[in-house]
C-alpha cells in the first residue's frame, strides 16, 4: 500500500461515513477501516462508489496507507474501544503521528488519553463534533484540543470540512487536553436546556391556551423571525406542522418520555464538581429523568390534583410575554453554561477563547443561533467578563424581558404547568442580583448545630465568629 492518504478513519458507522465523504468532498485523501471489515468493503462499493477513498482491512493496512505525520481519527463508541485502539495504534505508529478522538468522550477520560499518549511521544487531539449526522455530512461545528503542535497538521482538513458562518469556518483550537470534549459536553448541557426551554413554551401553549397545532407553528415560526431565531426553533416549528397518517397531529402521538444519553448529565456532575450553579440544565436533566417515570406519573395523576391548567389571559399577551421568558431564560442559561466554561478553563488550566467557542456554535451545531452570534461580540468587546449578564447588551435584553417572565411564571405557576427551566432561571436571577440574601440563616443553622462558624457584616472578612446559641 502507498501511504497516499492524508488521514485514516476508523469505525463507519454513521458519523464516521459521513466525515468521511464530507472530507472526500473537500479533496482530502482519505482511508478507512471498521472492524466489521464487511462494512469498509459496503460502504467502498457503496455510498463511497466513484470517490477517492481508500478502503483497508486492518489498521496495519490502514496506517501504511497513510502520509507523514499520521493522521488518525478513531470514530467508534465512547469508551474502552477508544482506549483499545489506542494501544493498538501506539504500536504501529511514529513519533509526531496523531491519534484524534472524534467521539463523545467523556473529557476525563480525553484528559488522561492525552497525557498517556504524550508520554509516548506522539500526538492525542480529543475533539467535539456536532451537528449529528447531517452536520457531519455537510458541516459540523469542530472543537478539538489537545497536543497543540499537532493543530498545524490538522487545521486545514478539519476547518475545510466545518460549517462556515460570515466567511468564518465553526471550528479553531480550544486548548489543552480535554477541553475539546469538555466544551463539546456543555454545548450539548446548553442544548438540553434550549430543548427544555422550547417544550415548556409548547406546555403553557398547548395546556395552557389551547392552541392548535397550526397556530403553534405559526408562533414558533414567528420566533425564528427574532431574538430566538435558531435551529431548534426552527426544527419546532416543523415538528407542529407535521401530521400522523390519520391527519392529526404526529406529536400527540409521541410518548412523553425523554431519552439521554449522557452529555446533560456530566455537565451537571461537572457543574457540582466545580461549584458552579448550572441550574438550568440540571433542571432541563431532571425534567427528562422525571418524564421517564412514565408508570408512577400515570399512578401519582390518579391521586394528585392541581388546578385546572387554563391560562385565561388574552391569547396575545400570554404569547408575547412567553416569547421573554424563554428569551430571558436561554440568556440565564448561557451565563450559567460559560460561568462553568470559565470554572473548568480555570480548574485544568485551559486557555478557552469564549469569543471563539460562540462563534464555533454559530454554526454546523444544534444550538447554532443568532443569539451565538451577539454572544460572540459580547465576548470579543469584553475578553475578561466572567458572566454575560454584566454585559451591556444582555443586562438590558434581560430587563426588558423581565416582566414578561415573571408574568409567565406566574399563570403557569397558578395553572399547574411545570416550567422548572424558566423559575429555576429567575431565582438564578433573583439571587445574582442580590447583594444581600438569605444565606445568613444557613450560616447561623450550621453554627447553631455544628458550631461551624460565621463571618459578620460588621467585621473583616476572613474573621470567624461562633455563638452558643442555646
Ligand atoms: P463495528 O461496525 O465493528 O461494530 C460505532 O459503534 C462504531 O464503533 C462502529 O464502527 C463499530 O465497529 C465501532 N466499534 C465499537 N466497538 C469497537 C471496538 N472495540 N473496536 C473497534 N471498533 C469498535
Amino acid at each position: 500500500m502507498t501511504a497516499q492518504a492524508d488521514i485514516g478513519v476508523v469505525g463507519l458507522a454513521v458519523m464516521g461515513r459521513n466525515l468521511v465523504l464530507n472530507m472526500d468532498d473537500h479533496g482530502v485523501v482519505v482511508s478507512v477501516f471498521n472492524r466489521t471489515t464487511s462494512k469498509v468493503d459496503e460502504f467502498i462499493a457503496g455510498e463511497a462508489a466513484g470517490t477517492a477513498i481508500i478502503g483497508t482491512h486492518s489498521l496495519p493496512e490502514l496506517v501504511a496507507s497513510l502520509q507523514t505525520p499520521r493522521r488518525v481519527l478513531l470514530m467508534v463508541k465512547a469508551g474502552p474501544a477508544v482506549d483499545a485502539l489506542i494501544e493498538t495504534l501506539l504500536d504501529l505508529l511514529d513519533p509526531e503521528d496523531i491519534i484524534i478522538d472524534g467521539g463523545n468522550s467523556l473529557y476525563t477520560d480525553t484528559i488522561r488519553r492525552a497525557a498517556h499518549v504524550e508520554a509516548a511521544g506522539m500526538a492525542y487531539i480529543g475533539t467535539g463534533i456536532s451537528g449529528g449526522e447531517e452536520g457531519a455530512r455537510y458541516g459540523p461545528s469542530i472543537m478539538p484540543a489537545g497536543t497543540a503542535a499537532a493543530w498545524p497538521h490538522v487545521q486545514s482538513i478539519f476547518q475545510g470540512i466545518a460549517a462556515v458562518v460570515d466567511d468564518v469556518p465553526c471550528c479553531d483550537w480550544i486548548g489543552a487536553d480535554g477541553a475539546g470534549h469538555y466544551v463539546k459536553t456543555v454545548h450539548n448541557g446548553i442544548e438540553y436546556g434550549d430543548m427544555q426551554v422550547l417544550a415548556e413554551a409548547y406546555d403553557v401553549m398547548h395546556r395552557g391556551l389551547g392552541l392548535d397545532h397550526k397556530r403553534m407553528g405559526e408562533v414558533f415560526a414567528s420566533w425564528d423571525e427574532g431574538p430566538l431565531d435558531s435551529y431548534l426553533v426552527e426544527i419546532t416549528a416543523d415538528v407542529m406542522n407535521k401530521s400522523d397518517e390519520d391527519g392529526s397531529p404526529l406529536l400527540e402521538k409521541i410518548l412523553d418520555r425523554a431519552g439521554q444519553k449522557g452529555t446533560g448529565k456530566w455537565t451537571v456532575i461537572s457543574s457540582m464538581e466545580l461549584g458552579q450553579p448550572t441550574t438550568l440544565v440540571a433542571e432541563a436533566v431532571y425534567a427528562r429523568v422525571l418524564s421517564s417515570m412514565l408508570d408512577e406519573r400515570v399512578a401519582a395523576s390518579a391521586v394528585l390534583e392541581g388546578p385546572p391548567p387554563t391560562i385565561t389571559d388574552p391569547v396575545e399577551e400570554v404569547l408575547a410575554d412567553l416569547h421573554d421568558a424563554m428569551y430571558a431564560s436561554k440568556i440565564v442559561s448561557y451565563a450559567q453554561g460559560f460561568m462553568l466554561l470559565g470554572a473548568a478553563a480555570a480548574e485544568h488550566d485551559w486557555d478557552i477563547d469564549f469569543a471563539s467557542v460562540s462563534s464555533m456554535w454559530r454554526g454546523g451545531c444544534i444550538i447554532r443561533s443568532r443569539f451565538l452570534g451577539e454572544l460572540m461580540d459580547v465576548f470579543a468587546a469584553d475578553r475578561e467578563l466572567t458572566s454575560i449578564l454584566r454585559s451591556d447588551f444582555f443586562s438590558s435584553a434581560v430587563d426588558q424581558a423581565q416582566a414578561g417572565w415573571r408574568r409567565t411564571i406566574a399563570r403557569a405557576t397558578a395553572a399547574g404547568i411545570p416550567i422548572p427551566a424558566y423559575s429555576s432561571a429567575l431565582s438564578f436571577f433573583d439571587g445574582y442580583r442580590s447583594s444581600r440574601g438569605s444565606a445568613n440563616l444557613i450560616q447561623a443553622q450550621r453554627d447553631y448545630f455544628g458550631a461551624h462558624t460565621y463571618e459578620r457584616v460588621d467585621r473583616p472578612r476572613g474573621e470567624f465568629f461562633h455563638t452558643d446559641w442555646v
